[in-house]
């Protein structure tokens, strides 16, 4: 069902971080919506503020606790924020789930925390189309930080990296040792590392393995990043402060070095390639529903067209070939 919305009072109440607005575009992003051209063209301009960090670590490891932890440190630095969950593989329960907790424990009735899942309805491009837009929403609404936080399945712990100028990757001991981190592959896509539950035995184990891991890896360019590991307790109430220091260095080192602006043109690369791969693949979609591309599919079984020739034809008939 397409409602009618009234781009110029959304993208204005939106601009001004009202959240019944906020919501609406989200939701609007959700469903692929036809008014999210106008409204992502009138947002354009105000995006680039928000500090973008990434949370990411395996289930179970203390994600939703320490998401909390660091909305409430960047609160009492005066800091707005907005957290985005995304759980690729469950988006209708593990995402929401989380944003209510989150919701309920500490951000009720304070206007400077906005929390929200995002779903994916199974439109085309999934998540790696609508997670940048309601990343670009909540940066044109205002907020300074924008936390997205995922569920460390496979992909998604890389996919992160594309979306966030800050990634934040949490282990816990016993889960995390330093071989067992760089065999996930998660060692290359931390900028600040989060040893949680370090109340529990085998704690410093694992930040020595990890500092040395990273050391190992780590180049001796001068002015380099040195990815800090923060040993932190949600029970015991430690390495909060450290954690929000990491992260906020970390974007002061980005922007000192250049690095943000680097990031970030290859995240819209990657959000501009996405969205017209999208696009491509609904012209082909349309083709298919109204015969054409059946029709050249016959010829190709038929023998009198190669499959290559095929899908130039393809290309050319809605304007994408090459000649
Ligand atoms: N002992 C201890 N338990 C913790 C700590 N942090 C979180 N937990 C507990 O670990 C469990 C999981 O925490 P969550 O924050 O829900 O972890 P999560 O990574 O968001 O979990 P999923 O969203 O299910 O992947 C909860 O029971 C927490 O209370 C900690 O520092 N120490
Ligand atoms: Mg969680």
């Amino acid at each position: 069902m397409i409602r009618h919305v009234d781009v110029p009072v959304l993208v204005e109440q939106t601009r001004a971080g009202m959240p019944r607005a906020i919501g609406r575009a989200v939701s609007l992003v959700d469903d692929q919506h036809p008014a999210l051209r106008e409204i992502m063209a009138a947002l354009a301009a105000h995006t680039g503020g928000a500090h973008v960090i990434g949370i990411t670590g395996a289930p179970g490891v203390g994600k939703s606790t320490t998401t909390n932890s660091i909305v409430a440190a960047l609160r009492r630095r005066e800091k707005r924020v907005a957290v985005l969950a995304v759980d690729p593989s469950s988006p209708f329960s593990g995402g929401a789930l989380l944003g209510d907790r989150i919701r309920m424990e500490e951000a009720a009735g304070d206007p400077g925390v906005y929390v929200r899942s995002l779903a994916t309805r199974g439109h085309l491009g999934g998540l790696s189309v609508s997670a940048p837009q309601a990343i670009r929403v909540l940066d044109a609404a205002g907020f300074d930080v924008v936390i997205v936080e995922t569920v460390g399945v496979g992909q998604s712990e890389v996919d992160i990296v594309r979306l966030a100028d800050t990634t934040l990757v949490l282990l816990a001991p016993g889960m995390g040792d330093g071989i067992q981190a760089a065999k996930a592959g998660i060692l290359e896509i931390g900028d600040v590392f989060v040893v949680n539950k370090a109340d529990r035995a085998g704690a410093d184990a694992t930040v020595r393995d990890l500092r040395h891991m990273i050391q190992m890896g780590e180049g001796t360019a001068p002015g380099g990043w040195r990815r800090p590991v923060v040993r932190a307790s949600a029970l015991e109430g430690t390495g909060v402060e450290e954690t929000a220091d990491a992260v906020t260095g970390h974007l002061e080192w980005l922007a000192r070095t250049g690095t943000l602006r680097r990031r970030r043109t290859k995240r819209a690369g990657d959000e501009v390639s996405g969205l017209a791969l999208a696009q491509l693949r609904a012209r082909i979609g349309d083709l298919d529903a109204a015969g054409s591309l059946p029709a050249l599919a016959a010829r190709v079984v038929d023998g009198a067209l190669d499959p290559y020739a095929a899908a130039d034809e393809l290309l050319a008939s809605i304007g994408a070939g090459t000649g």
